[in-house]
């Protein structure tokens, strides 16, 4: 038995807080060894290869290439490394705690202006934790706000800070190694890295990213393994092919897979089985090859086994040791999703609308996502589904509508949990940059969502930054407040904080709705007439139903309008075109708007075509009785 390492692989995650820079970096590593072949076409940011990625601009799904090194540090031979490009959104930690059980050690990006940030340091904790080699890369050193030199110490900084506080935890940790990472200044966009640090704003002064290639062959450990150890390896991520269905990703910790072998897939529940490998794939920059074999430190794909899963082991039939399933945060965000109960439901043609197809999609997402949890409710039409965070579970509505499906979504709820016998919800570290002079105003906003501020330093150079605690539920509709209070300059970034008792109640909406008081096609006459009491979210002639959410109340109880009123025939008639000029453009807003918009007695609609906000009881009569029944039960529970 003894340890051997294989020097052709590096296996090596980029992680980082989100915008950081890692998709575009991974771009420029593919383009300097030559990797892009056929998809040279495809432009920017080629692993956020999925529609909403390519569309939000961010990385959702963590993805893995291979690239072929042959580069100066190389001395001739062929490495593979391995790169496997992280989420860097809170919501998707959960993807990059698996990619993190693929490598031997991170390159942890930071801007070189806006610093280090909630989910670097999240992602650094979840690296230091797993004990994995640290490459420090400063990234657009390019930015006319650079300040290299404070981003450098912030983040030593938080090295110390998270070394003390996990090594009790972690034994072996090194902490004087830590110290003492590498660390290189990039401009990942430009495809330029160096160890010498650059002046703030300027270029790195290497050409290319070779500095980066000897840094991570040099830093990133080969893998190791045991040379008598029989077969095991890690299902780490899933994937799908149109060809050969199911694919499970696998780092290979000891020995060697091959095609057509038998292996021992042990399962979540512990219960083994034996399974045929059927096909074997192999990374090569973007693309999946066939191959014969696999060993130790290799990352593979394998074809066929239906339902494996994330956190199972593939072993040795004759010695099986499974390796330790995948943990991930608990989920903090739960809403209910069901099947479309308005009376529109079904319009759409092809469109999934029965609660089996509904259920059956949630059941497959659950297979590839291990950050969400499926639970039943009272209905046997609607479940509630909890994952990270808001964006999370728009994001798997959003997939559903553009699937075909129907829904009803609820308002976001935060996960609540007993410890000792006293309710707590979830809480978060909530890091605000803003212009100065939105100081006062952010105070007050953060006062009424039950923030707590922790911490506040001015970079003198007009901006600030604020660090306050808050409850999850203080921030769901948190981002369009902000951004209107802000003008649009502020940026905000929160990240999980554990749980806190509960903090009382907080109204993160001021103003009541505009709702329909009857089915009927909006007319312009009636909205001209009644936009002074609001702004409306649907068009003129579009359909509507009794109980729909039309619009934003002026004030801050909910009015019911018709808005579906005809102008008497005998007034001298207007062209419609003059009407409609009158008309102050409705706002139209997105489903995650939409979520963030929507009380607790309300829920959004989803369909193909669109979106729409109702009332959970379409029925003003009983709408009206429900609520003077709780202003009672206020009233008592106050008195
Ligand atoms: N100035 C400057 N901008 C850069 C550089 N590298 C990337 N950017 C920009 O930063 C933005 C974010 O880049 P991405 O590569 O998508 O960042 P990411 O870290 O992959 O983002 P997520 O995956 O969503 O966390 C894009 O608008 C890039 O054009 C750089 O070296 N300099
Ligand atoms: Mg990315």
């Amino acid at each position: 038995m003894a340890q051997v390492s294989r020097d052709d692989i590096r296996n090596v995650a980029i992680v980082a807080h989100v915008d950081h820079g890692k998709t575009t970096l991974v771009d420029a590593m593919l383009r300097q060894t030559g990797s892009f072949g056929d998809h040279a076409h495809l432009g920017e940011r080629l692993m956020d290869s999925g529609d909403l990625e390519r569309e939000k601009g961010i990385t959702i799904l963590a993805k893995n290439t291979a690239i072929a090194y042959k580069g100066a540090s190389a001395n001739g031979r062929e490495i593979t490394i391995n790169v496997i490009d992280t989420p860097g959104h809170a919501d998707f930690g959960g993807e990059v705690e698996r990619g993190l059980s693929m490598v031997d050690g991170v390159v942890l990006l930071v801007d070189a202006s806006e610093g280090p940030l909630p989910q670097t340091r999240f992602v650094l904790r979840k690296a230091l934790e797993a004990n994995l080699t640290v490459i420090l890369l400063v990234n657009k050193t390019d930015r006319p706000d650079a300040r290299i030199d404070e981003v450098v110490e912030e983040t030593h900084d938080l090295l110390l800070g998270l070394a003390s506080d996990i090594h009790e935890d972690v034994p072996d940790l090194d902490i004087d190694s830590i110290l003492e990472l590498p660390v290189i200044y990039a401009s990942g966009r430009a495809g330029r890295a160096s160890l010498n640090k650059p002046n703030d704003g300027e270029m790195p002064d290497s050409d290319d990213l070779e500095p980066l290639f000897a840094a991570i062959l040099k830093h990133i450990p080969a893998p190791t393994y045991d040379d008598a150890a029989p077969l095991q390896a890690h299902v780490t991520n899933l994937d799908a092919s149109p060809f050969l269905g199911r694919l499970a990703l696998l780092r290979i910790f000891n020995g060697t897979i091959r095609k057509g072998q038998q292996v021992a897939w042990v399962r979540q529940d512990g219960t083994t089985q034996n399974v045929k490998i059927t096909e074997l794939l192999m990374t090569k920059a973007l693309d999946r090859f066939p191959t014969e074999s696999a060993s130790a430190g290799d990352i593979v794909a394998v074809a066929g086994i239906e339902n494996i899963t994330i956190g199972e082991t593939l072993a040795d039939p004759n010695d099986i040791r499974p390796l330790p399933m995948i943990t991930v945060d608990d989920p903090a965000i739960s809403m209910t999703i069901g099947i479309n109960t308005s009376p529109m439901a079904g319009r759409v043609k092809g469109a999934k609308v029965t609660a089996r197809l509904v259920k059956d999609r949630l059941d497959r997402e659950l297979i590839g996502n291990v950050s969400l949890k499926v639970l039943p409710t009272e209905r046997p039409d609607a479940w509630e589904v909890q994952g990270r965070g808001e964006l999370a579970l728009a994001i798997l509505v959003e997939q559903m509508r553009r699937e075909g499906y129907e829904l009803t979504v609820g308002k976001p709820q935060v996960v609540t949990k007993k410890i000792d016998g006293k309710l707590h919800e979830p809480v978060e570290d909530l890091t605000l940059d803003v212009p100065e002079e939105f100081l006062g105003p952010m105070t007050q906003l953060m006062a009424a969502r039950k923030g707590r501020m922790k911490n506040m330093v001015n970079h003198s150079t007009g901006w600030v930054r604020m660090e306050f605690l808050v409850p999850s539920r203080g921030l769901i509709g948190f981002r369009t407040e902000f951004l209107t209070t802000t003008k649009g300059t502020g940026i905000a970034n929160a990240i999980s904080a554990g749980y806190e008792p509960w903090a009382g109640e907080i109204v993160t909406r001021i103003n009541g709705s505009l709702v329909a008081d009857r089915a009927g096609v909006a007319t312009p006459f009636a909205m001209i007439a009644l936009q002074e009491r609001g702004s409306f979210f649907v068009d003129p002639t579009s359909e509507v139903y009794a109980g729909m959410v039309v619009g934003e109340n002026s004030r801050a109880d909910d009015m019911d309008v018709n808005i579906t009123k005809e102008k008497k025939l005998t007034n001298m008639r207007a062209s419609s075109s003059d009407e409609f000029q009158a008309l102050t453009p409705p706002r139209k807003l997105s489903l995650e708007e939409c979520l963030e918009f929507a009380r607790e007695d309300e829920c959004v609609e989803v369909t193909p075509e669109g979106t729409r906000i109702r009332k959970v009881e379409l029925d003003a009569n009983i709408r009206a009785r429900n609520t003077s029944a709780k202003k009672r039960a206020n009233e008592n529970a106050a008195g």
